[in-house]
């Protein structure tokens, strides 16, 4: 392949052109959150801009802010089934990357403009916005990393008094 270059909306976090564009509202990931379907309401909680290649991967997560029940907007998460590194590049807004290992262990980090987070293999991860703004990053991560859902993710980040709180792991 030739090389290439993309553009990134730093304000709205549209990587264009893309090869591919992912939608996921609350009834896409339900069992996700602890509390039950809010009335009447099925909110987008984000998108992704994905530009694949046959080497790596790029995309960009829009992840909308606000709760359901007292957790934050995050994104379903996933480990690679791959033994796949990824790299998240914080764009916009504010949040958590949490990582969770099948054994247990669990580390979080801050995700904000100029924040860069580093996931090694094996490693589940998912996003949390815990601001008041999209909360924007993109990822970098091998092509065929593949992405396996089924994972559990014994932290859950909690907004209490109006602040975060990381419970749980
Ligand atoms: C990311 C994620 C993206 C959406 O690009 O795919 O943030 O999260 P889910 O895939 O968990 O819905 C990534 O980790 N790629 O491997
Ligand atoms: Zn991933």
């Amino acid at each position: 392949m030739n090389p290439f270059s993309v553009t990134l909306n730093t304000e709205t976090g549209e990587l264009l052109p893309s090869t591919a564009k992912v939608e996921r509202r609350l009834k896409d990931m339900e069992s996700s959150y602890q509390a039950k379907e809010e009335e009447g309401g099925n909110p987008l909680i984000y998108e992704v801009y994905i530009r694949e290649t046959s080497h790596l991967s790029l995309a960009t997560t829009i992840l909308y802010p606000g709760t359901i029940g007292n957790e934050y907007y995050m994104t379903k998460g996933h480990v690679h089934i791959k033994e796949a590194p990824e790299v998240y590049i914080g764009v916009a807004g504010t949040g958590l990357v949490l990582t969770e290992k099948q054994s247990g262990e669990v580390e979080y980090m801050e995700l904000k403009k100029g924040e860069i987070v580093y996931v090694p293999p094996s490693w589940a991860h998912r996003a949390v916005n815990t601001g008041e703004e999209p909360l924007v990053f993109l990822n970098v991560y091998p092509h065929d990393a593949g992405h396996d859902y089924r994972v559990t993710f014994s932290a859950t980040v909690v907004k209490e008094h109006g602040k975060p709180k990381v419970k749980g792991g």
